[in-house]
Parts: structure tokens; C-alpha cells; sequence
């Protein structure tokens, strides 16, 4: 939906690597390919407006956070500013206590106002109400026919007045309604390829008739600038409680959804995600500008890491791995850092392009975490720190003692020497290691390329880039600490 916006974010993120900091002019820049993006997104152009002007004043006056560079903290001054200009979260319904909640879905035809009605009902049913729908469009007997159908398949009775006209066939429904004991009635208007005035007029006579609580804009978001601007139109005529945008699997011109709330002043409160009918889903802005940032939940997982981990300890420990003194002792610190970022799996689905593999991911298993943790914790401090002295009888005894088979003591050693031999490739790529120790930094490809031409002047002794950064944010000089880690 949102590719070319993505992948512009994803430029600009990298015209920031090199920078030590945030400025008018490389904020200007980076806003000017921001805001190209967006009109082509097909975003509103005042609404764009808007919200490069509010980028700015958000990233000049960010404050610096150590260890985050400013590609990172530009980011994140976006993503902020698309929250705000696409939230608050609101997926409330202005539940009825003692008659029927009325719900009206307005929209152009083909937006997918029939089609969410029984997404709606589907929902709602299985939040234990009971839902009617009610078939008001009389502009295509196919569209009876479709409503039937979908009634059909999520259970809940359709109304259908064939000849009877939308607004009586809607005040005729609700009665119904109150007979049959449907405590929330979805009515199901029809919609013209283009605003007109008849259109207009029928959906508020049906609204004059029967008093909805919610009245749902149903917008195709494919349709771009059209989708914002009919949205203005009908918030103009009817009192519209909510937008529920479509489509949002398919297409490329995702703007409408960033230009809706603020033009309309009315939230979006659900999207459609697909065809089926589950494929309705509460509307969390957060987790949009995500999306739109193309980063899996990285900007939560940076603030995560942040949170959880030490950063002098993971430095210190890294700088360790990465000379070869990594101990059992600098390892067990490892294990407890990412405990305390929550289970493994859920951290590894928010690193980027990992999310597809959720079903793998869900193989990872934190006990692993906790065994490795035991077993270490049974060895002895001289064994942690030379762990070639875990001879047969050692590694029977610390079995033993952390209630594990040698094996799994044997598995862990073997593990840990790997790791540490696999030192050179991390310090070439990056690496998993590097990933959890700080997982935005080692993405970085471009920061990779710049740490490896210092490297090649001579400038930079290690080779991860969240050292650099770290580095860097603490003031220190570059190079200064050279080989201070010697093998022991
Ligand atoms: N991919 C996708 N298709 C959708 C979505 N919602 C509706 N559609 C499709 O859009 C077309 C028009 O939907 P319909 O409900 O008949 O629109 P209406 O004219 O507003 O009632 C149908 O082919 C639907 O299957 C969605 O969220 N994603
Ligand atoms: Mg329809």
C-alpha cells in the first residue's frame, strides 16, 4: 500500500548517515523529498502542508538521545507527526442500553459499504450482540442479493423490502428490529460512482428517519485525493461519527488515509484489510505510521532496547566479543539484557522483514534462554571465565547442578565458542549479535559502508556501527581506544 512512501523514508534515513546531528538545512532537505512523497502518496496538499511544518518544529526541537543517531531521531520526529495526524485511536461504538444501537455505512458505490456491513456484523456478533443488517440499497437487486448472502454466512438476519424505499425500509427495519430482539441494526445505503444530490438527499432522509448513533464514512482508500474529497463532502451533509477505510491491502495511493482525519476532524475507526470477512481490523495509527515507515514496529523496539539494555554494559560486552575475551561471565549479563526486552520471538518479529516469518519465529523458544542461564550459573567463576577448563567431569558436575543433561552443557559451550568464532563475520556484517545489543544501529547498511571506509583510514576500531554512534554521542575520539582489549 504505502511502497514508494516506504521507500522514500527509507532515503531519507540514509541521507542522514555521516551527520552527527540534526539541522535547519539537513532537516530542510530531507522535508522537501518527504513532501514529494506524500503529494505523489496522493496526500491532501494542505494536510501536507501541515505536517512538514510540523516535522520540522518536532525534529529541531528533539532532544538529543545518546546512542540514537539522527537519521534514527528524524524518523522518529515522522513517525510522531503521523500519529497525531492520524490519531487518536478511537474503535469506540456509541453502544444503546435499552433500543437497538443504529449504524449507517455512507460511501461512493463500490467502496465497500456491503461488504463491511458484514465485516461489521461479523465483529459485532462475535462480541455477543446481535446484529441485523438491513439491505437499503434498492439501486441494484444484486445488491439484496449480496447482502443476503453475507448475511447468510455470518449468521445474522437480513431485512429487505423489495419496492419500499430506502428511508421507510430502514424506520420499518428497526421495528423489526425491537421485535426480533437485534440490539444493533447496520443499514446498508446505496452509493453512486459520484456525488450527486439525490444521493445526498436519500442518505439524510434515511438518517433523519431513524437517528443513527454511528454513521460510518466507507472510503475506498485506492481512490486517493477523490477518497478526501468526497469524505468532506458527506461530513458536510451527514454527521458522520467515523470513517472506515478500505482496501488498505491493495494499491499504492494509501494518502487518503493520512489526509481524512484532518480534513474531516473525524476518526478512522476501522480498516479493511482484504476481501474475507475478518479482514476488518481496529485502526492504530501507531502501528500505521509503522507501516508507512516501513520499519516493522523498529521505532517501539528501539524505545524497547533503550529501556531494557545497559548501554555501557552492551558496548563493554560486544567490545569484548568482537576482541575475543568474551566469557561465560559477559554472555549470562547478554542472556538477562535480552530477558528484560520480553520474549525473544516478539522481539525478532519487530526487526524488519522479519515479521513474514512470524510462523517460524513462533519455534523460538525463551526456555533456551533460561537453561543457558542456569547452566552458567552453576559453573564456577574460574570456569566462566576460562571455560577451556570444562573438562568431562566439570561439565557433569554443572549438569547436575543446573538440572540438565550434559548434552545441553556440552550444546551451550559448543554454542559459545561458535559465537565467538564467528566473531570476524559479525564484525564484517553487522550481525545478529549486533542486533539485539542495539538493533536499530545494525541494520544500517550505509552506516556500515561509512564505518568501514574510517576503518580503512584508520579511524575506527570496532566495527559496529552502534559503537560509533554510541561513541560519538559520548564525545569521545575516534580511534582513541585502540586495541585496548588484549587477549589475556
Ligand atoms: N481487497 C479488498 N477488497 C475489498 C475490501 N472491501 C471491499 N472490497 C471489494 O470491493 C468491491 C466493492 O465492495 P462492495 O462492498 O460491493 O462496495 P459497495 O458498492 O460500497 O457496497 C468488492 O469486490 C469487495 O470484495 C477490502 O478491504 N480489501
Ligand atoms: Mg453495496
Amino acid at each position: 500500500m504505502f511502497d514508494s512512501l516506504t521507500k522514500t523514508f527509507d532515503g531519507v534515513r540514509r541521507r542522514f548517515a555521516g551527520k552527527s546531528k540534526l539541522t535547519e538545512s539537513n532537516i530542510s532537505e530531507a522535508l522537501r523529498e518527504v513532501r514529494i512523497a506524500l503529494l505523489e502518496a496522493d496526500v491532501n496538499f494542505l494536510v501536507c502542508k501541515d505536517f512538514i511544518t510540523a516535522c520540522r518544529t518536532r525534529a529541531l526541537g528533539s532532544e538529543v538521545i545518546k546512542g540514537v543517531s539522527p537519521g534514527d531521531q528524524f524518523i522518529k520526529s515522522i513517525h510522531d507527526t503521523l500519529v497525531e495526524l492520524m490519531g487518536p485511536e478511537d474503535p469506540s461504538i456509541d453502544w444503546q442500553k435499552d433500543s437497538p444501537t443504529v449504524v449507517l455505512m455512507a460511501g461512493l458505490q463500490g467502496s465497500g459499504k456491503t461488504t463491511t456491513c458484514g465485516k461489521l456484523a461479523k465483529k459485532f456478533l462475535a462480541e455477543g450482540k446481535k446484529p441485523m443488517l438491513v439491505a437499503a440499497d434498492v439501486q441494484r437487486p444484486a445488491a439484496i442479493e449480496q447482502l443476503k448472502v453475507l448475511g447468510q454466512q455470518v449468521g445474522v438476519p437480513v431485512y429487505a423490502e423489495p419496492g419500499e424505499s430506502p428511508p421507510v425500509i430502514c424506520r420499518n427495519a428497526l421495528e423489526e428490529a425491537h421485535t426480533a430482539g437485534c440490539d444493533v441494526v447496520i443499514l446498508d445505503t446505496a452509493g453512486r460512482l459520484h456525488i450527486d444530490s439525490d444521493l445526498m438527499k436519500e442518505v439524510s432522509e434515511i438518517a433523519k428517519n431513524t437517528s443513527p448513533h454511528e454513521i460510518f464514512l466507507v472510503l475506498d482508500s485506492n481512490t486517493g485525493q477523490d477518497a478526501v474529497n468526497s469524505a468532506k463532502e458527506f461530513n458536510e451533509t451527514l454527521e458522520l461519527t467515523g470513517v472506515i477505510m478500505t482496501k488498505l491491502d491493495s494499491g499504492n495511493r494509501g494518502g487518503a488515509a493520512l489526509s481524512v482525519k484532518k480534513v474531516t476532524g473525524k476518526p478512522i475507526k476501522f480498516i479493511g484489510v482484504g476481501e474475507k470477512l475478518d479482514n476488518l481490523a481496529v485502526f492504530h495509527p501507531s502501528r500505521m505510521a509503522d507501516r508507512i515507515l516501513g520499519m516493522g514496529d523498529v521505532v517501539s523496539l528501539v524505545e524497547k532496547a533503550q529501556d531494557a539494555i545497559d548501554e555501557e554494559d552492551a558496548e563493554k560486552a560486544a567490545k569484548q566479543l568482537m576482541a575475543g575475551t568474551f566469557t561465560f561471565v559477559d554472555f549470562l549479563k547478554m542472556l538477562q539484557m535480552m530477558k528484560n526486552m520480553g520474549p525473544m520471538k516478539d522481539i525478532l518479529k519487530m526487526l524488519p522483514g522479519m515479521g513474514a516469518n512470524a510462523a517460524a519465529l513462533d519455534n523460538v523458544d525463551d526456555k533456551e534462554f533460561y537453561r543457558s542461564e542456569a547452566i552458567i550459573q552453576s559453573m564456577t567463576p574460574h570456569e566462566r571465565v576460562h571455560p577451556e577448563i570444562l573438562n568431562m567431569s566439570r561439565r557433569e558436575r554443572v549438569a547436575r547442578g543446573s538440572g540438565v543433561t550434559v548434552e545441553q552443557v556440552h550444546n551451550l559451550v559448543r554454542g559459545f565458542k561458535q559465537m565467538r568464532n564467528q566473531m570476524k563475520d559479525m564484525r564484517k556484517k553487522g550481525g545478529m549479535f549486533g542486533k539485539m545489543m542495539n538493533p536499530m544501529k545494525a541494520l544500517k547498511k550505509d552506516q556500515m559502508k561509512e564505518v568501514e571506509k574510517l576503518e580503512a583510514d584508520g579511524k575506527s576500531i570496532l566495527g559496529m556501527p552502534e559503537f560509533k554512534s554510541m561513541r560519538n554521542s559520548r564525545g569521545s575520539r575516534p580511534g582513541g581506544k585502540k586495541k585496548k582489549n588484549k587477549r589475556r
